[in-house]
């Protein structure tokens, strides 16, 4: 099980701009004076937390990382332009350390903050600073000074965006394992999941997000029938909820029986994890006989949309997917 996501990457801050040799050449004016600007400050490279990250999964394509150099300096006095600064974006919650010393560099506890990890080289001097009563055509100038390198490690402790919730043999296991790279256990029994598991979901066109299996509830969890409810604390951070529910077992007497039942039992844990978001989906759809009680359960539950799948044989996840994405987006936003 991972709970922490780590990368190690090298950052450099761009060098900074030679000092320029020049003489002033005009006509008429014979022996100008030195003319020659200062260079330009190297890109500092600044670490920021945005809210539209959320693992640190990118840094395993991409480890170096370098701002651009300041430019030269040039004649006629000109400066050289600074080179731009790199701005690196993290997800919340990233704890950024020096990967030689292990020093505690930032932890970005929130969204929204930034912090400079190596400052660009400054620029060199140009020859017009040298000029004195003594030296009028100074022919030397400064060197750029060079940008910083420096290895970051950075951790994640990963926070689940979405939660699968469900009674157990549901196939919550069996979702996150057909969405992710996890492989939590899988067993025809209540009660396989014993603690949860964390799972990332690269989609390869949208920002990964983390999902949380975690053991089925039944009703009177509350009161610690089964393995109780101690587990939904692993997901009251989540921002939304897929609420699992295994098509096959629906009665079409009372199709939202067990939907019911479940979302009681979030209730009396927390009233505030009853009004997360919810995606309603019906699993085991490729099981014969699903369909009637499927549409009984859609038919019932006229006010949310109903998604179907099958963990098993994958249909249904595009679906799935995409209605995640769109929720997490529309958090991202509020
Ligand atoms: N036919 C079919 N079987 C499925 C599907 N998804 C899961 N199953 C089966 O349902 C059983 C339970 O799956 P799990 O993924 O362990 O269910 P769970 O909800 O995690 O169960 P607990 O951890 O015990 O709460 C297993 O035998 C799975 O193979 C599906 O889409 N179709
Ligand atoms: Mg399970």
């Amino acid at each position: 099980m991972k709970f922490l996501d780590e990368a190690i990457i090298t950052v450099q801050s761009g060098n900074g701009g030679r000092g320029c040799v020049s003489f002033r050449r005009e006509k008429y004016v014979p022996r100008g004076g030195p003319d020659g600007g200062d260079g330009g400050k190297g890109g500092d490279v600044i670490l920021k937390s945005t809210s539209r990250r959320r693992t640190l999964y990118p840094f395993q394509f991409k480890r170096q990382f370098k701002a651009q150099d300041g430019a030269h300096g040039q004649g006629r006095q000109k400066t050289g332009k600074n080179g731009r600064d790199l701005i690196i974006e993290l997800p919340p919650g990233t704890l950024v350390k020096d990967a030689d010393t292990n020093e505690i560099l930032k932890d970005f506890t929130a969204a929204g903050e930034s912090h400079s990890v190596v400052k660009g080289g400054r620029g060199g001097l140009g020859n017009t600073r040298f000029k004195t009563s003594t030296n009028r055509t100074p022919r030397y100038a400064q060197p750029g000074e060079p940008g910083h390198s420096r290895e970051l490690k950075l951790e994640l402790k990963l926070l689940a965006d979405v939660g699968i919730i469900g009674l157990p043999n549901v196939g919550k296991s069996t979702l996150l394992s057909s969405i992710s790279s996890a492989t939590p256990k899988i067993g025809n029994y209540p009660f396989t999941t014993l603690t949860p598991t964390l799972g990332v979901v690269e989609t390869g066109w949208a920002e990964p997000f983390v999902v949380a299996d975690i053991p089925g509830l039944i009703e009177g969890a509350h009161q610690g029938a089964g393995l109780g409810i101690r587990f939904l604390r692993h997901i009251e951070r989540t921002r939304i909820l897929i609420h699992l529910l295994d098509a096959q077992t629906i009665d079409p007497e009372h199709p939202l029986a067990v939907y019911e039942t479940v979302n009681r039992e979030l209730e009396f844990f927390n009233p505030q994890l009853a009004q997360k978001s919810q995606i309603v989906v019906l699993n085991k759809m490729d099981l014969p006989e699903t369909e009637t009680a499927a549409a009984a359960f859609v038919d019932a539950l006229d006010d949310q949309p109903v998604i179907l799948i099958s963990a098993i044989k994958k249909t249904g996840i595009d679906k799935l997917i995409s209605r995640i994405l769109e929720l997490l987006e529309r958090s991202d936003n509020e």
